[in-house]
């Protein structure tokens, strides 16, 4: 398996709000993305990353499992929006993948996305959006709490997944992540895919993972 990660903060804001996770040899990765109109979205998608990292999920972990790491980073972004009035209402989308040989288990909140490029270069969306348009219904520290989506996909050799943020998602359009998604190593994959997110305006902040299986 090969793993490629980036993150960008784009021409226009003023600070990368976007996180990820790659830990390698664990089989776990996952982009989060700061809430925008929420204050304090870094620390946020920061907060919630560290938790992840901190949870003990690996590819071994079971579904249940996935979810309640999940849980628990929603738990740690509430907690330390506590800490600090300042930080209020800050709250943070996440897609977390574990790896486990054939199959991947992915989990999600928000508007962050998983995509899979079968092994007949066919790209597939996992994930649904939780929210349209900037308006997420759900997230990590929102007080309504969350409930993650769960998806499990079979990855056979050859095929390609990619975790990203809306700043990948908005800018470039389904064929052309997939064209891009499939072209090189996961390394030139991942450049590419942010390259053409920049080109395009680069707007947001851009974050992407990519696994070759
Ligand atoms: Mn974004």
């Amino acid at each position: 398996m090969q793993l490629a990660a980036r993150t960008e903060v784009g021409h226009v804001r003023s600070r990368n709000e976007d996180a990820l996770l790659v830990a390698a040899e664990d089989g776990v990765v996952a982009v989060f993305d700061g809430l925008g109109g929420h204050p304090s979205g870094d620390v946020a998608s920061a907060t919630a990353a560290a938790s992840l990292r901190e949870s003990g999920l690996t590819a071994a972990s079971s579904a249940d499992e996935l979810v309640a790491a999940l849980q628990t980073a929603h738990d740690a972004v509430a907690a330390a929006a506590d800490e600090d009035p300042s930080r209020a209402g800050m709250a943070t989308t996440a897609v977390v993948a574990t790896l486990a040989g054939s199959t991947a288990r992915v989990a999600h909140v928000g508007d962050s996305r998983a995509y899979l490029l079968d092994a007949a270069g066919r790209l597939h969306q996992i994930t649904r959006d939780h929210g349209m348009g900037g308006y997420i219904t759900q997230a990590l520290g929102l007080d309504r709490g969350v409930d993650p989506d769960l998806t499990e996909v079979a990855t056979p050799p050859g095929a390609r997944l990619l975790l990203c943020s809306d700043g990948l998602s908005n800018m470039v359009d389904a064929a052309e992540i997939g064209a891009l998604l499939g072209a090189g190593d996961a390394e030139a994959a991942c450049d590419a895919l942010v390259e053409a997110a920049l080109e395009r305006g680069g707007i947001d902040n851009v974050t992407v993972v990519v696994a070759v299986l």
